[in-house]
């Protein structure tokens, strides 16, 4: 059985991986960790310890603990945060990303670190961008993206580390709120309609970006550090998406659901300019083949769920 470790556990992806692994590989065989305390079902229903990941000896000591053999690394700040404070988004994303890999090279882990749409720029091909393309992003969060998949690459082919990674488009989830990126209005939006409130769109009309359902992205982190290795050609990272849409085709979708719903757009500055700078649609043909990738929610589907779930959750 595996023994598994998550570094920055408490975000919007870590509070449902941790569920997901632990429902796969057993509670007691996950270790969930972030920077703060965390409380509640995370720290209840298995082993929970306090790591600041730019600190190696923090990792080391919970590694030897439990004997880890597979870091899930998820300790980053996302991309309109991190464009307000570049050295942040820089020490965070690389100095957690560095102590991983080390620690993987001299006690033999398997490393996950997601990469991002984020790793693409202003000149990669923007429809349908390939999985072998030009990356020269110009966001910090960007830069710490493509050093990410370049380090991740190098560590396999230097010291035969099994490091796996896929590029997540804007994840969109309905248990913990997204943490500072440029994809995060596509998950207020179904909050502010749900709510019965107006939804001020801090992009354009027009702005097209890829996105996924949390269930699809748990699948995906599950499915490829269980992949057959000889039929890996890439490693870091690979192109993942479910649906590419614009906020206006979004607001158009919910308002089937909830014909009340109003929407106005107000562009925010560095929010528009990195949305700008990415692709409006990923080709992932090379997780489908080399893996089986294999999406299972379009955007309808995931409209439905998150209206209903988030109705249960707020009382609406
Ligand atoms: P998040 O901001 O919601 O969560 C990050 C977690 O890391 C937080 O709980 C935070 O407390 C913790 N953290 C911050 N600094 C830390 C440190 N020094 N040590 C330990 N923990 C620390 O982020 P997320 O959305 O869960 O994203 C996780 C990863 O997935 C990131 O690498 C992100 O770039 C990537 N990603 C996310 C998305 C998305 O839409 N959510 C899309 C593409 C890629
Ligand atoms: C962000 O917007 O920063 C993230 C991402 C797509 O990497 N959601």
């Amino acid at each position: 059985m595996k023994k598994i470790l998550i570094v920055g556990s408490g975000g919007q992806i870590g509070t449902e991986l941790v569920k997901k692994l632990r429902g796969i590989y057993g509670n007691e065989n996950v270790v969930a960790s972030d920077l703060r305390q965390l409380t509640g079902e995370i720290v209840e229903n298995g082993p929970f310890e306090r790591i600041d990941s730019t600190n190696m000896m923090q990792i080391i000591e919970v590694v030897k603990k439990y004997n880890i053999d597979t870091i899930y690394n998820l300790a980053a700040i996302l991309s309109a945060t991190a464009e307000l404070n570049p050295m942040l988004g820089w020490n965070v994303g690389i100095g957690s990303l560095v102590n991983c890999l080390e620690i993987a090279r001299v006690f033999g882990c398997a490393v996950f670190t997601p990469s991002s749409i984020g790793a693409f720029g202003p000149n990669t091909p923007k429809d349908m961008t390939p999985q072998d393309t030009i990356q020269r992003p110009n966001t910090i969060y960007g830069v710490t993206k493509v050093t990410g998949e370049l380090l991740s690459d190098y560590y396999f082919t230097r010291f035969g580390v099994d490091t796996r990674s896929v590029r997540f488009p804007g994840l969109i989830s309905n248990l913990t709120l997204p943490g500072g990126g440029t994809t995060d209005y596509a998950v207020e939006i179904y909050y502010a309609a749900v709510k019965g409130e107006k939804f001020i769109c801090p992009l354009e009309k027009g702005t097209f970006m890829d996105m996924m359902y949390m269930p699809d992205a748990l699948d995906a982190m599950v499915n490829i550090m269980e992949a057959d290795p000889s039929k890996l050609i890439h490693r870091n990272s690979f192109n993942v998406t479910a649906m590419s849409f614009d906020p206006e085709i979004l607001y158009n979708t919910i308002k089937k659901y909830i014909p009340t719903f109003e929407m106005e757009y107000k562009p925010e500055p560095i929010k528009q300019a990195i949305a700008n700078s990415w692709p409006n649609s990923l080709d992932d043909s090379c997780a489908r083949n080399e893996w089986g990738w294999n999406p299972k929610y379009d955007l309808d589907k995931m409209s439905v769920d998150m209206i209903e779930t988030l109705r249960a959750k707020l009382g609406k």
